[in-house]
């Protein structure tokens, strides 16, 4: 990669992967693109709404970038209550930018998730290569997107990669619409009251992952050679699997007073529990050597010092 197009880039993964991406590959070489402009710009920014046919193909050209990571998507929770629009935004964006790589000869990356899977794919311990039929329209959009990335790798030569993407939890960008945003939630609700009301319930298992090791994914996988890829639309990638207790229990090492209880949204808890418990990430380290450096507990003391700090600076 050496000019880049970020679409999406004011979310939750965008906010902090055009950061990453200008300081590796220098300032001017990250095009950053969202719906909306920034409220503080920095850098080169452009918007775009992905859902206008020729709109990521005009600034594709118009910066000549050779990679485009596209990122514009509406999470779970809100695609199941605005199907439609998800699937306007999520397939949509997906084939626009799809479509400006074939033209443009260009890299492609974009992101799948767990929600790719539904209730008949193995709960535990999920293969890379499984039965996936999910069962709410993000799922289906996931699902669709590796199938047409795939699709355009092997009928056009769209050089396209992804991820499934767990949970992310993160400091800098809040997540929005997501079924896992309550293991970002958790972090500021025990810093600000010590309490916290998960409306997912206990013993919900779900993969995680702290947005650093997301990062150094897109990259390491984007990096990776093409020779070695057996897979490309998409990788199981995974650090942790947790249920809410297990967040509980780690931020009560730090603040031993806090406390958690349930009011649980049958929306949510009803993705969740469609989505495995535990997926198998073998071929991302077999094919381009994916490994997370963080843990539960590593996790945590970065994410209380950060979001203690953060929490502080608004106050002041
Ligand atoms: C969501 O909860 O919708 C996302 C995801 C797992 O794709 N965080």
């Amino acid at each position: 990669m050496k000019k880049i197009l970020v679409t999406g880039a004011l979310g939750q993964i965008g906010s902090e992967l055009t950061e990453k991406l200008r300081s590796t590959y220098g300032e001017d070489n990250v095009i950053a693109s969202d719906i909306r402009r920034p409220e503080q710009p920095s850098g080169i920014f452009e918007e775009i709404d992905v859902t206008k046919e020729k709109e990521i193909y005009e600034i594709s050209k118009k910066y000549k970038v050779d990679t485009i990571i596209h990122l514009a998507a509406l999470l779970s929770a809100k695609a199941e209550a605005f199907p439609k629009v998800a699937w306007e935004i999520n397939m949509g964006g997906l084939v626009n930018a799809l479509e400006a790589a074939k033209e443009l000869d260009l890299k492609f990356f974009t992101p799948s998730s767990i929600g790719a899977f539904g209730p008949s794919t193995p709960k535990n311990n999920t293969p890379q290569d499984t039965l996936q039929r999910p069962t709410t329209m993000y799922g289906v959009n996931k699902v669709a997107g590796e199938i047409l990335c795939d699709y355009y790798y092997s009928r056009f030569g769209v050089d396209t990669r992804g991820v499934r993407f767990p949970g992310l939890i993160s400091y800098v960008t809040a997540p929005g619409g997501g079924t896992t945003d309550y293991a970002v939630e958790v972090y500021y609700e025990a810093l600000r009251s010590g309490t916290y009301t998960s409306y997912i319930a206990k013993g919900t298992h779900m993969d995680m992952m702290y947005m650093p090791d997301a990062l150094q994914a897109i990259i390491q996988l984007m990096e990776a050679d093409s020779d070695r890829l057996k897979h490309r639309n998409a990788f199981n990638i995974t650090a942790m699997s947790a249920a809410p207790e297990h967040f509980e229990e780690a931020i009560r090492k730090h603040i031993p007073d806090f406390t958690m209880d349930y009011q649980v949204d049958p929306v949510r808890q009803g993705i969740a529990e469609s989505w495995p418990d535990s997926i198998n990430a073998d071929a991302a380290k077999e094919e381009w050597d994916f490994e997370a450096a963080y843990d539960m507990d590593a996790m945590t003391v970065d994410m209380l010092e950060k979001v203690r700090e953060k929490i502080k600076k608004n106050s002041a």
